[in-house]
């Protein structure tokens, strides 16, 4: 049976609203799970998928980060509200602010702001961008229906996101002040979670187009979609290392949601949290020396760190109420 990615993404939704549950907050701070069965395709002109322009600095020729912080999402204040931290846990403080929700952050690559999707008004979801310190806070799509789960490019020039349009997910790019919007994807089926390769040149996503969910890759301009995981039951949240060699993603293939490591062409596919308890939303240090996730190992929802290996695993957030989606960035100096 072919299924949209919104019908499969109620299962990931239903694991965070249990979360939530379970850390006393409220469910609606979760995005909405959509349930309309019209499967009617999109219609894009040629306009609509660009090439992009690629940033060929080699990643070794850019600046070296001074140190690395954490942007998240957090329950604790009652509304979900991006918050950052320092590598080691240290001055947690809530920059979003707003009794609106406030969720899936990403930094620029400069570390000087923050994307998020925020639902503040009527228009639902909508992607933010704010400095870090959460000044300046401006909605860049403000459009009616969702657009969720920002991904800024390492060349800081686009930011991938995923609109709710004519009942279908696609990925797409646009500029970081929300112009020059393009469908990436293009597919009738369900397709988000996008993240870019270092280079900038593909991006991985997960979709629903093999009648369960399964994370792809393409390139940066949509071409040569291809299914990396190929596995019975949900693969979702991809990851890239920062080398370009591994992608990190969740997998439910062992009865639970645990973290794991696949080359870029889907060989060698692992688990490497391998715990009893539920890991989500895998986010690699600048560095690549460890993967930061989501789970409720210690009884309640935090950020916990592990080595890319999956070893000296320690809880990084550790506060009460729940705690999600952890996005590093860098400090340069
Ligand atoms: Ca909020
Ligand atoms: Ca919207
Ligand atoms: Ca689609
Ligand atoms: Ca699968």
């Amino acid at each position: 049976m072919r299924m949209r990615l919104r019908e499969s993404s109620a299962f990931l939704i239903a694991l965070l609203l249990l979360i939530g549950a379970c850390g006393g907050d409220s469910a609606d701070m979760l995005p909405d799970g959509e349930t309309d069965g019209d499967d009617t395709p999109i219609t894009v002109t040629g306009d609509d998928i660009g090439a992009q322009d690629g940033d060929d600095t080699p990643v070794g020729d850019r600046p070296v980060a001074d140190s690395f912080v954490f942007a998240f999402m957090s329950g604790r204040d009652g509304n979900s509200e991006i918050y950052t931290m320092d590598a080691d846990g240290r001055n947690q403080r809530n920059v979003s602010n707003h009794p609106g929700d406030d969720s899936r952050p990403d930094w620029s690559p400069d570390g000087k702001s923050i994307a998020f999707m925020g639902r503040h008004g009527d228009a639902g979801w909508d992607i933010y961008v704010m400095d870090a310190d959460g000044a300046n806070q401006r909605n860049i799509t403000n459009e009616r229906g969702d657009e969720e789960d920002p991904a800024w490019s390492p060349d800081g020039q686009y930011i991938a996101f995923v609109p709710l349009r004519d009942h279908n997910q696609d990925i797409y790019v646009m500029d970081p002040d929300g112009a020059n919007q393009r469908n990436l994807t293009n597919h009738r089926d369900g397709d988000a979670g996008p993240a870019w390769s270092p280079d900038g040149k593909r991006i991985a996503f997960y979709t629903s187009r093999d009648d369960d969910v399964e994370v792809y890759v393409m390139e940066a301009d949509g071409g040569n979609q291809r299914n990396l995981t190929n596995s019975p039951l949900l693969d979702a949240d991809p990851a890239w290392s920062p080398d370009g060699k591994s992608i990190a993603f969740v997998s439910e293939r062992d009865g639970h949601s645990q973290i794991y490591v696949m080359d870029t062409d889907g060989g060698d596919q692992r688990n490497i949290s391998d715990g009893p308890d539920a890991a989500h939303t895998p986010a690699w240090s600048p560095d690549g020396k460890r993967i930061a996730f989501a789970t409720r190992r210690d009884g309640d929802q935090d950020i916990h760190v592990m080595d890319a290996d999956g070893g000296n695993r320690r809880n990084i957030s550790d506060t009460p109420g729940w705690n999600f989606a952890p996005a590093w960035g860098s400090i340069f100096p």
